[in-house]
């Protein structure tokens, strides 16, 4: 069944071009955008068309926003009007700015393409954000297709998020194994699960992921869900990411997690493994209650205070394995050995504790890591 329905929050993904690093200038754009109550999947910089094409499916956004400064914008636009028109995606709007280097003359072969609007130097942003209301307040969505598939998957899982009350329910569970991550903000959750999946990749060239990525959604109920700016190997046709919003509910997930979960872990998608990000946590957070999370990751850094702060971490009690990550930081063996001796006091939950420095290149501890859950 076709159907069109309200975006509420409208949801943008916006990226800068392969071989351009000008990126302050969507960083102000997409905090403008968030502070007016879009929510923003960011992808960084130099990235190629086809990888924000495949993220634009996989995410279902209403449209597609690159800041583009170092030229050859005419032809990267048209490259990814061709991409979203072989994936039959045409419903996905492209829009974009670039300051003075893109000209009005550019702009008219650009609109001739398909892109739906070009913001030029000097373009106010309440203009901007009025326009791109305009432009996407509402969304057609396809609820005929089977899974498997990307372009389905991403948008069983809008439906969800959109509480579609007619929604096809979920399939039986498939073979994925279901591993949530969770731990406070900045212990590098993100980059730790990039390079797993980098690994998993290089070990195994047909597996299959998925990963539900969360973000807090602001105020404004705008959001800057910006994982996918970390994730580097993770832009890979193996791998289908979705970016959500927590939209108002405590506690690190968000209200459509466990429904989406069900959509991922189900036997279509044909995934191995799936893989659940909270938002960075607080020692009272116990994200993980659903029955299809098979094990619990809770994630560290060496700058948690005094060992004292270790006795009140309630995931320190439940953890299937803690990992201590950024081992290069000052003061990472003594931590080590706290949490080691807090997690094996009696009544804890004597996880195995792994020490990891995810930001490193094949990095020796992700890969202890992956070993003790055979991925
Ligand atoms: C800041 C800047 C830099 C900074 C970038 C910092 C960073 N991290 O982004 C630094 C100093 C690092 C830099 C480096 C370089 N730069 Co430079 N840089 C600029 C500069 C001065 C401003 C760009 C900017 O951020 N503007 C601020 C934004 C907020 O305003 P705006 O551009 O007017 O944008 C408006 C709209 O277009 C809209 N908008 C923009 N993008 C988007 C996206 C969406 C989705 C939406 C909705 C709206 C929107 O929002 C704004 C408000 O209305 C421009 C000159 C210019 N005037 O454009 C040159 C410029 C882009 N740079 C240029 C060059 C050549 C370079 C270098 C190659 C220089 C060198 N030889 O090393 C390097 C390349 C860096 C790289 N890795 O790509 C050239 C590009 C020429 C070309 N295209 O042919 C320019 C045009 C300068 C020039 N006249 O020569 N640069």
């Amino acid at each position: 069944m076709k159907r069109i329905i309200q975006s509420s929050p409208i949801r943008l993904l916006t990226a800068v071009p392969l071989c351009d690093g000008h990126d302050s200038a969507i960083t102000t754009v997409n905090q403008e955008l968030i502070r007016q109550g879009f929510e923003i999947v960011y992808m960084g910089y130099h990235r190629s068309a086809e990888d924000i094409v495949r993220a634009a499916i996989q995410e279902d956004v209403n449209g597609i926003g690159i800041s583009s400064y170092n030229g050859g914008h005419i032809e990267f636009f048209r490259h990814i009007h061709e991409l979203l028109q072989e994936k039959n995606r045409t419903d996905i709007r492209v829009f974009g700015g670039g300051g003075g280097t893109i000209t009005p003359e550019d702009v008219v072969i650009m609109k001739e393409d398909g892109t739906d609007e070009i913001f030029l130097a000097g373009t106010p942003f309440d203009w901007t954000c009025d326009r791109l209301r305009e432009l996407f307040t509402a969304k057609s969505i396809d609820l005929t297709q089977t899974l498997p598939g990307d372009i389905p998957l991403g948008q069983r899982l809008t439906a969800v998020e959109a509480e579609l009350s007619d929604r096809p329910k979920p399939p039986a569970r498939g073979k994925a194994k279901i591993i949530g991550i969770t731990g406070p903000g900045g212990a590098g959750k993100t980059t730790l699960i990039d390079e797993w999946i980098r690994g998993a990749l290089a070990d195994n060239p047909d597996i299959k992921i998925g990963v539900l990525s969360h973000d807090p959604s602001s105020m404004s109920r705008g959001g800057l869900l910006g994982d996918r700016a970390t994730m580097i190997y993770s832009q890979h046709d193996n791998i289908f990411l979705r970016s959500m919003a927590t939209r108002g509910e405590q506690g690190g997930l968000s209200p459509a997690t466990e429904e989406c979960l069900q959509w991922m872990a189900s036997a279509q998608t044909g995934f191995d493994l799936v893989l659940v990000e909270t938002v960075g946590t607080g020692q009272e957070a116990l994200p993980f209650n659903s029955e299809l999370i098979d094990s619990k990751i809770l994630v560290l850094h060496p700058e948690y205070g005094a060992q004292l702060q270790l006795q009140k971490i309630l995931m320190l009690e439940i953890a299937d394995v803690v990992v201590l990550n950024k081992t290069d930081w000052a003061g990472a063996a003594r931590a080590i050995e706290e949490i080691k001796r807090q997690v094996n006091l009696p009544g804890s939950s004597q996880a195995p504790v792994y020490s990891t420095n995810a930001s490193k290149h094949k990095d020796a501890g992700v890969v202890e890591l992956r070993k003790h859950f055979s991925l």
